[in-house]
C-alpha cells in the first residue's frame, strides 16, 4: 500500500523523494511506521537508488510524532507491536547505507524530531511558528534511551541534558545554533537545497562513506539491537501504568481544546 507515503524515483539522480502524507499532521501510526520502513527498504535495495530526502506533503507540519492514540487504551500486545514498528523504522533510517536528508517543511516534535535528528543533514524552513525539539517530558513520558543516544549524537551530551529534561522545543534560530538543524532556508526553498546538498554528498564515493557512516553509528545502533526486547517491556510496563494513561490522555484533550 502506498497510501501514507509518497515516494518519487528521480531515476538519473538515484534520489528519491519521501513525502509524508497522513492527515491531518503525520502522526506516527502503527500504519504509517510498517509503511515507511517498507518504503525505505524498497529504496535500500535498490541500486539505482543513493540519497533519500524525506519530506512532508501536509503543509506546516513534518511530523507531529508518535501517534498518541496508539498509546492510550489499547492492548499489551498492541503497546508491545507498535514500539518494535517505532524501533523499526528508527533502526532503518538511522543506519541507512543511503545519503538522508531531512528537508523539515512544518513543526517537528518528539518523533518527527527522532526522525530528522536520524538522517544525515537537516534543512529547515525558516518560519517563526515552526519549531522542533523532543518534547516528551512535557507530556509526562521520557523519551527512550535511543532517542537519547541519536540526539546526544547530533547536538553534545550537556545541550541534550537540557533539552530532554525541560522537553525543549527550539524555534528554528535556536534549533540552527544548537545544532539540531545544520541550515535554515526559506520554505520555498527547502526542497531544491536538500537537492543541492545531496549532490554534494554523493559526490563521494558510496562505498568510503558508507563505511564511515557506519563507524560513527553503529554502537548506537547495536545498543538498540542488544536490548530490543527489554526496551519493548519498558514501553509496555512504562506506558500502561494508570498514571501515564492519565496523562496522555490529558494531553490529548488539551491539543483539542486548543483548537479553533
Ligand atoms: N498523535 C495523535 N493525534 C495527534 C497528534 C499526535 N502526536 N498530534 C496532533 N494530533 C491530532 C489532534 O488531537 C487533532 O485531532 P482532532 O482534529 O481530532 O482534534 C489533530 O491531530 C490536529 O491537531 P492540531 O489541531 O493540534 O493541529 P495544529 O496544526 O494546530 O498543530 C502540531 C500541529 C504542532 C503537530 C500539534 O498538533 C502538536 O503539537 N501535536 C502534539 C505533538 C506532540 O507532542 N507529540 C508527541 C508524541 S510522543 C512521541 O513522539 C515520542 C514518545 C516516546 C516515548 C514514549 C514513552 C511512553
Amino acid at each position: 500500500s502506498n497510501r501514507n507515503i509518497l515516494v518519487e524515483l528521480e531515476e538519473g539522480a538515484g534520489v528519491a523523494v519521501m513525502k509524508m502524507k497522513s492527515l491531518p499532521v503525520n502522526s506516527l501510526s502503527l500504519d504509517f511506521l510498517t509503511e515507511f520502513s517498507i518504503s525505505l527498504e524498497k529504496l535500500e535495495n535498490d541500486r539505482g537508488c543513493r540519497g533519500v530526502i524525506l519530506t512532508s506533503a501536509v503543509p506546516k507540519i513534518f511530523s507531529a510524532g508518535l501517534d498518541i492514540k496508539e498509546m492510550c487504551g489499547k492492548s499489551v500486545e498492541h503497546y508491545a507491536e507498535f514500539w518494535r514498528a517505532v524501533q523499526e523504522m528508527w533502526l532503518k533510517l538511522y543506519k541507512s547505507n543511503m545519503v538522508t536528508i531531512a528537508a523539515i517543511n512544518g513543526n517537528c516534535p518528539a518523533g518527527g524530531c527522532l526522525m530528522a535528528v536520524s538522517c544525515d543533514y537537516r534543512i529547515m524552513a525558516e518560519n517563526p511558528k515552526y519549531s522542533i525539539g523532543l518534547n516528551e517530558t512535557q507530556l509526562g513520558i521520557v523519551a527512550p534511551f535511543w532517542f537519547k543516544d541519536t540526539m546526544v549524537n547530533t547536538i553534545g551530551h550537556r545541550a541534550t541534558e537540557r533539552s530532554l529534561q525541560l522537553g525543549l522545543l527550539y524555534s528554528t534560530s535556536d534549533a540552527l545554533k544548537i545544532g539540531i538543524v545544520d541550515e535554515l532556508v526559506p520554505e520555498e526553498k527547502v526542497l531544491n537545497a536538500a537537492a543541492a546538498t545531496m549532490s554534494q554528498w554523493l559526490a563521494i564515493p558510496d562505498y568510503a562513506r558508507q563505511i564511515s557512516k557506519s563507524m560513527m553509528r553503529k554502537p548506537t545502533v547495536d545498543r538498540l539491537l542488544t536490548h530490543r526486547e527489554s526496551d519493548i517491556q519498558n514501553f509496555v510496563s512504562f506506558v500502561t501504568r494508570d498514571s501515564i494513561q492519565k496523562s496522555l490522555q490529558t494531553y490529548m484533550e488539551r491539543l483539542k481544546q486548543r483548537k479553533g
